[in-house]
């Protein structure tokens, strides 16, 4: 049946030359090839004033903590010299993705990994669940449908004096079934405001704390998706990914002044997500423009595999979050468990061959990395500028 249902979309939707092989080895994942030129694989919140209010015991508890965290290593001349644990932020610990990443990261007893998450008591109930020892995490209030709390955030690591390694910019909202954007506190629209102007003003501004870091590798990787990318099956699932010419963006994705829409198009929450994901692709290879030859840091964006069983499909309706798991899992064969994606990402925060930079990382059916290619949006230099310089502003950056 799920053969069937395979080979039919297989015809419906790939061309036999898609379907080669490629050095021998099948690329399983049929849908999840970059069909137009490769055959590689490719696969809300407002700020809750009770969360407010968790902010000063969260402050203390964090730099509490910090107190107990690793600090850059004061290597005597004959002492013997080991690398000390690296520091990496992961923004959206509290669930899925960031969570099984945070768990292989701290597993692995070579990283101490903050949590920045919003729900403080969510984050220390996952850690604690997925067995994360107490000295392997902090736990960081951050909200990033506010500023200001991205601002707080900054803050309050600095105080921490923990130094800064690697960033993981990884928590996103997907609303598909709204029928009405909301707003993040400043008033921009929720998925563009959260998973792209939020983080794009926490990692513009860490970006002075991953310079001061000694740590030999030092990364700031932005999760990225095959969704929004238009060269791909899956990216052609209406609504597609389009920023346009960014008039949206330029009247601050707020629905009062323009739309609150990138492009200017009427509001579509699946669509909305999707652009976001191209706006996080986008700013790591700006990233990479602008600061990597100055600073050495890798930026990194990836598709870590469709982990169709994570929270980020809340908001759908109910049939879709029962049909989606098997669907990816037997006819597109895109599925990946939380645990291997994050596997997938904790290789891009440390693995010493994963160092290059401006690289959208996938992997193939044998679980093995490749450098993917983005679409021809997601890939526009020109736009990434211009996307750059119209957040800057949107932040209170320029
Ligand atoms: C939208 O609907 C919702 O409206 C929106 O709210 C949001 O949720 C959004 O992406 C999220 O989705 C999408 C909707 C319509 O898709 C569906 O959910 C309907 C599924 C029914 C399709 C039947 C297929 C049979 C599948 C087998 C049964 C398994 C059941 C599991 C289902 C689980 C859910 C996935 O989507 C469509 O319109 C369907 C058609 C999509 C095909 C798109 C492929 C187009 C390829 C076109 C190639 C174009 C070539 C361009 C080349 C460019 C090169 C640069
Ligand atoms: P989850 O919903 O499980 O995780 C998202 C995380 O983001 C949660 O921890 C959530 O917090 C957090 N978050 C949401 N809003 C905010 C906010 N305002 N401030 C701080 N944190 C917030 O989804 P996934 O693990 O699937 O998603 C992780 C990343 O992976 C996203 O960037 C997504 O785009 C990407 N991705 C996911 C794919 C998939 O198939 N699932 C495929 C490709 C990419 P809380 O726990 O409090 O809700
Ligand atoms: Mg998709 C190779 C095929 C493939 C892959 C890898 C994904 C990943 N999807 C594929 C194909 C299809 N999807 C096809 C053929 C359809 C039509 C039946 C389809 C539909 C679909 C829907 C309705 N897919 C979805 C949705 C969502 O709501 C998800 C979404 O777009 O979130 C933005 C989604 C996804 N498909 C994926 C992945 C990874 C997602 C979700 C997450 C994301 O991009 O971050």
């Amino acid at each position: 049946m799920a053969l069937q249902a395979s080979s039919l979309l297989s015809s419906a939707f790939v061309s036999p030359k898609e379907v080669k092989v490629n050095g021998g080895i099948k690329d399983s994942a049929f849908l999840g090839v970059s069909f137009s030129e490769s055959v590689k694989s490719d696969i809300n919140s407002t700020l809750l004033r009770s969360k407010r209010m968790n902010m000063q015991s969260v402050i203390v508890k964090a730099q509490t903590t910090a107190t107990d965290a690793p600090a850059v290593s004061q290597a005597t001349p004959d002492s013997k010299k080991t690398l000390r644990k690296g520091n990496v932020i992961i923004t959206g610990a509290s669930s899925g993705l960031g969570l099984a990443t945070a768990k292989a990261l701290a597993e692995s007893g070579k990283w101490h990994v903050i949590m920045a998450c919003r729900d403080f008591l969510k984050a220390e109930k996952a850690a604690k669940s997925a067995g994360m020892t107490k000295d392997s995490y902090t736990v960081m209030h951050l909200d990033l449908a506010s500023l200001d709390s991205v601002r707080q955030f900054i803050n309050n690591l600095r105080r921490s004096n923990m130094p800064l390694d690697v960033l993981v910019c990884n928590a996103a909202v997907y609303q598909p079934t709204a029928s009405q954007p909301s707003y993040t506190a400043d008033g921009f629209e929720m998925s563009v405001g959260v998973n792209h102007l939020g983080h794009f003003l926490l990692a513009r501004e860490l970006l002075d704390d991953l310079k001061q870091s000694d740590y030999p590798s030092k990364r700031l990787i932005i999760v990225g998706s095959i969704t929004g990318n238009t060269n791909t099956l899956a990216g052609n699932v209406p609504p597609k990914a389009n920023l346009g010419d960014l008039r949206g963006l330029a009247g601050g994705v707020n629905g009062i002044s323009g739309s609150a829409m990138i492009d200017g198009g009427d509001f579509d929450g699946a669509k909305a997500y999707k652009d976001s994901k191209v706006c996080n692709m986008l700013m790591m290879q700006e990233f990479h423009r602008r600061f990597h030859e100055e600073t050495g840091i890798t930026f990194a964006s990836l598709y870590p595999g469709c982990i169709a069983t994570t929270g980020l499909f809340r908001e759908h309706i109910p049939l879709f979050r029962l049909l989606f798991p098997p669907f990816q899992k037997y006819i597109t064969k895109g599925f990946v468990s939380e645990d291997d994606a994050g596997r997938r990402l904790a290789q891009v925060v440390s693995d010493p061959s994963l160092t290059k930079s401006g690289v959208y990382w996938s992997w193939n059916q044998n679980s093995a990395s490749f450098e993917n290619q983005l679409s021809k949006e997601a890939s526009d230099a020109d736009k990434a500028k211009r996307v750059w310089e119209l957040s800057e502003k949107l932040v209170g950056l320029a």
